[in-house]
């Protein structure tokens, strides 16, 4: 049982190889990357298929998620610094909002952090699909404000942090994948092997 506060949790994604390492093994190379990186303690998922989403926007993804004790003297903005530069490691270009990507790694949440502030993160967590699909944030918003949205994030996190509580919505990633529609979980597959 995690005790949820003090924890960080990581969202990986990818739907693209480089050259021949299959997704799956940039999923991977990433997470031994972050615990390189400074991030020792962090329990990766299994790893998952999932489509993508929106449908038709590109190849089916993996997926898979992160989450471990958050190091003493780390605040969030140094974490998404090694978020980005593990991408940027990883040969991710970011030319278009929810383009095909070699590696995406999300910061799902920090602790109980919720960021910038409530009011601005529930504007963030309400936007329509259209914008959502336009609109990138330009400051870390905590926790991630699709993560309730999203069963491809949900239960990979569910495999790392079942306990974990929203802070604003105030359900576990357990209840928050529960909320989710039965269809869509089932299109996220664990990996063979
Ligand atoms: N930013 C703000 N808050 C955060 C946060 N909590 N974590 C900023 C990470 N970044 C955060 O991100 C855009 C800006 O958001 C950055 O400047 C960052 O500082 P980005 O990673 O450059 O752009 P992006 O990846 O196109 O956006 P984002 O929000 O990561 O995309 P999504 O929403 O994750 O969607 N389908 C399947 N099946 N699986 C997927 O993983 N992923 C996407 C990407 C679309 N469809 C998918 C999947
Ligand atoms: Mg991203």
């Amino acid at each position: 049982m995690q005790a949820g506060f003090g924890q960080l949790m990581i969202a990986f994604g990818a739907n693209l190889p480089i050259d021949a390492q299959t997704p799956a093994d940039t999923l991977r190379l990433a997470f031994s990357a972050l615990v390189s990186g400074g991030l020792s303690g962090l329990r990766l998922s299994t790893i998952y298929a999932t489509p993508c989403f929106p449908a038709g926007a590109g190849p089916d993804y993996v997926n898979a998620a992160a989450a471990g004790p958050i190091p003493d003297g780390w605040d969030a903005a140094r974490v998404l610094a090694l978020l980005h530069r593990i991408e940027d490691d990883f040969g991710r270009k970011r030319e278009q909002r929810w383009g095909m990507r070699t590696l995406d790694l999300d910061l799902v949440a920090f602790g109980s952090a919720i960021l910038p502030d409530p009011e601005t993160h529930a504007q963030w967590r309400g936007l329509d699909a259209e914008t959502q699909r336009k609109t990138a944030p330009t400051e870390l918003i905590l926790p991630h404000p699709r993560l309730q949205d999203r069963a491809f994030v949900l239960v990979p996190l569910a495999d790392v942090a079942p306990d974990w509580r929203h802070p604003v919505l105030g359900l576990t990633t357990r209840q928050l994948l529960a909320a989710l529609s039965s269809d869509d979980v089932a299109q996220v597959v664990a990996l063979a092997g």
